[in-house]
This record gives structure tokens, sequence and C-alpha cells, in this order.
């Protein structure tokens, strides 16, 4: 049985064993959550992406997929980096984000990974709506099976984005 719960911070601080990074196709960084992760993780980190996208995804990491790398200068051992859907683009549709938290779950089993956090995917410079992000979230974290993992923990930035998964939480009953 896992435990599942939420904090607001800055997730590049977590100690979880991994934490998810809200990446885009090209894995080479960005701002948000992905330009913070980083920074905090220094060069290694996009060393060991192009290394990423050479090897496995030239042409990008799929809307939905998520991929493991070393953490470097992060407190954490692994950075599963995924890519949520971006709304601007007409990416809309559940399915796809609820797969960033599933593909991401998979990746952190196969991993060995006890805990992991994620940031709330999709919900800043993709346009998710956040009550939306922590439904799906909610709703994708639960049902997974989280073979090995003990806990999940949501890092969300402030308290608006905090109040969402909190409230989906409780709708849930977790
Ligand atoms: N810790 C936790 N949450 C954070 C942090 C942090 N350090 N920084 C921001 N957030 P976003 P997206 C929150 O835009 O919507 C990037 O440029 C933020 O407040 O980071 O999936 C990528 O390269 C928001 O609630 O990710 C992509 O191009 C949440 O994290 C694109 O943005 C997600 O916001 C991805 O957009």
């Amino acid at each position: 049985m896992s435990t599942i719960d939420t904090v607001t911070g800055d997730i590049t601080r977590e100690t979880t064993d991994a934490i998810v990074n809200a990446a885009n196709s090209t894995l080479l960084g960005g701002g948000g959550v992905d330009g913070a992760i980083h920074r905090a993780a220094g060069p290694r980190l996009l060393e060991a992406c192009r290394r990423v996208r050479r090897t496995s995804f030239p042409d990008g990491l799929p809307v939905g997929e998520a991929v493991a790398t070393d953490a470097f200068d992060l407190p954490c051992r692994w950075v599963i980096h995924t890519v949520g859907p971006n709304a601007y683009r007409g990416q809309t549709h559940p399915a796809l984000l609820a797969s960033c938290f599933t593909r991401s779950l998979d990746v952190a089993a196969e991993l060995g990974a006890a805990s992991i956090a994620f940031p709330a995917i999709s919900a800043g410079a993709y346009g998710w709506d956040a009550d939306e992000v922590a439904r799906i979230a909610v709703a994708a974290v639960g049902e997974h099976p989280k073979p090995g993992i003990e806990t999940v923990r949501f890092v969300l930035f402030g308290p608006r984005v905090f109040e969402a998964f909190q409230q989906a939480l409780s709708e849930r009953g977790d």
C-alpha cells in the first residue's frame, strides 16, 4: 500500500528516489520546472538527455511517454522526464495527461524507486486547468499498481495548485 501526499515547494529539493520533470519533446531543457531541474542538476543532465535523444528517441520523446536519467547534482537518484500534452496545441485529451503519470510510475518501478515526486504536469506553460490536472493525476496514480513504490508525492508550486490537488485527493477518499 502506497501513501500519496501533497506538499508545496520546489521539487528540486525533494529527496524522493525519483523526481519527475515536466519536460518537452526535445528533452533539451526549457522554462518552469524543467529549467529549475536542469539548473539544479548541473550540465551533466543536459548531456544525459542528449544521449537519450541520440540512442532512444532521435525524433524526441512523445507526449505521454517517460524516460529516466541520473540526477547528478540533485538530492534524488533519478529524474524521470515526461512530456505533458500542450493545451495550446489542442492536446486536451485526458488520456494523454494520465499517461504521463502512469508511464512515469512504470519507469520508477523498473528502476526500483521506492518514492517518487511529481509536479503539476501541463499546469503551467502547457495551459491545462489546475483542477483538471489534479483530478487526472490523482486518478492515474490511485489506479496504478505502483509495485515497490511506497510514497508518491505531489510537489506543487503555490497555494492554488496545492488546493486543487488537496481537493482531488479528498474527493477520491485518499
Ligand atoms: N517545483 C515544483 N513545481 C514547479 C517548479 C518547481 N521548481 N517550477 C514550476 N513549477 P511548467 P508544463 C510548477 O510550465 O505546463 C517548460 O518550458 C508550475 O508552477 O513547468 O508541463 C518545458 O520545457 C506549474 O504548476 O510545465 C516545456 O516546454 C507546474 O510546475 C513546458 O514548460 C508545471 O508548469 C512544459 O509545460
